[in-house]
């Protein structure tokens, strides 16, 4: 078989993307309210402010984000982990970065898989936030290695999708005829489970543990626990969320609103409480999936994040309003095109201020406040132990890449465009 018989990568991932979106859309009926509600606010933001669509031009366009999605999902083990680089492979999305949320006091760590190019990010941009579980963050011995059987015997992939990866891995690609039954194979990998894995009493001492535990444990797979439209004006889809009654979180995180937008601002909306059956015929309620949407700015440069860093610090340490505190803070952050160049702070293509490189990526003190935001009810603690890179990629069988090195080869990419 021939290369040119193989669907190109961003093909799959597009009716990946979609295929994942027609499932969720099924299965939280809010998401699909949310989408309609950034689809309108894109197309007259576009339309209105020149800043925001500058952002575009270079990036794929209103094309590009009007499919763009991010989901997040979370593992159990190192098997899975590395089960699911595999597959993520298959689409042309890669390990970028890692993120530990040990330090907010979530225990687990994490990685991004998308594609890495920009060619490949412009035709199709999906990414999953995909993180693994500290098991090591139990602190009863018994209840750590109870945890530890009931996922060492769960198999989160069908023996049919294994096969379909490993033939993938061996021939180089799909071809027209294989693509619909791998994706449908792959999706259902990440679909909604009523039924538990285990019995009451088990989900409520792992819940008692972390609630984040019991979600990762208590299951037969990863359901996908949201999936993020791209918009280009976040706070003027916060009002819309609000105006239909869509319970939106009252901060967003990330910088605060700019002229040039910069990074990633994020919001959400709160976890539904569903119905699920234990094992022992008993009934309850899980919380686990919320809606989310974000915008994105001008990826940073190591020197860029640092006074990002520096100014998030700043806000989140002082006393009042955080809003203001943190509008206070970002003061420092220049904010036209032609400073944030000269001083080194974002990338550009072939330094050209009017083609700013989109940020692809997430913010570790941003997840974090979305992964609180919808555990439900009650206090988790301030701080978890440290997650450790090396351990999360012998678990992933690889390393991750750098997101910077990235960034710095598709801005200094000589296209003439
Ligand atoms: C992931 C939360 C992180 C984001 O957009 O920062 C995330 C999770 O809740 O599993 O998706
Ligand atoms: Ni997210």
């Amino acid at each position: 078989m021939s290369r040119s018989d193989f669907i190109p990568q961003w093909q799959l991932r597009a009716a990946f993307s979609s295929a994942m979106s027609d499932m969720y859309r099924a299965e939280v009926p809010a998401y699909g309210t949310l989408i309609d509600i950034v689809e309108h606010s894109n197309a007259t933001t576009a339309g209105t402010s020149a800043a925001f669509r500058k952002l575009l031009d270079h990036d794929g366009g209103l094309e590009r984000i009007s499919a763009e999605r991010h989901g997040a999902i979370r593992l159990g083990t190192a098997q899975e982990l590395s089960w699911m680089a595999r597959l993520f492979a298959v689409f042309g999305m890669y390990p970028v970065g890692y993120y530990d949320l040990g330090p907010s006091g979530i225990p687990v760590h994490s990685t991004a898989f998308r594609p890495i190019t920009a060619e490949e990010l412009n035709k199709n941009p999906f990414r999953v936030f995909t993180s693994l579980l500290r098991l090591d963050a139990i602190e009863d011995e018994a209840l750590r290695q109870r945890a530890q059987e009931i996922l060492d015997k769960r198999q989160i992939f069908s023996q049919t999708l294994r096969a379909k990866i490993i033939a993938a891995e061996a021939g180089g690609g799909l071809t027209q005829q294989e693509m619909p039954h791998f994706i449908t194979e792959a999706v259902h990998v990440f679909r909604w489970h009523a039924q538990a894995l285990v019995d009451q009493p088990t989900y409520h001492a792992l819940h008692d543990a972390h609630r984040l535990i019991a979600d990762v444990v208590s299951f037969k797979g990863p359901h996908i626990n949201h999936l993020t439209p791209r918009a280009l004006d976040i706070d003027a889809v916060q009002g819309a969320m609000q105006a239909r009654d869509l319970p939106a979180k009252a901060v967003i995180e990330g910088p605060p609103r700019r002229n040039c937008p910069i990074l990633l601002r994020q919001t959400s909306f709160h976890a539904l409480n569903e119905p699920i059956e234990f094992t022992d015929g008993a009934h309850g309620g899980h919380t686990a999936r919320f809606g989310e949407i974000e915008q994105r700015g001008i990826a940073l440069t190591p020197k860029g994040r640092a006074l990002y860093d520096s100014c998030l610090a700043e806000a989140r340490a002082a006393q009042g309003d955080y809003r203001a505190n943190l509008a206070d803070a970002f003061a420092r952050f220049p904010d036209t095109w032609s400073a944030v160049l000269d001083e080194g702070l974002g990338y550009f293509y072939n330094n050209d201020v009017t083609r700013p490189v989109i940020y692809e990526d997430f913010l570790p003190v941003s997840a974090a406040g979305i992964f609180k935001s919808n555990l439900g009810q009650g206090e988790s603690p301030e701080s978890a132990s440290m997650g450790s890179q090396s351990v999360f990629e012998s678990a992933l069988g690889r390393s991750v890449l750098d997101p910077f090195a990235l960034y710095a080869a598709a801005a200094a990419v000589n296209d003439s465009e």
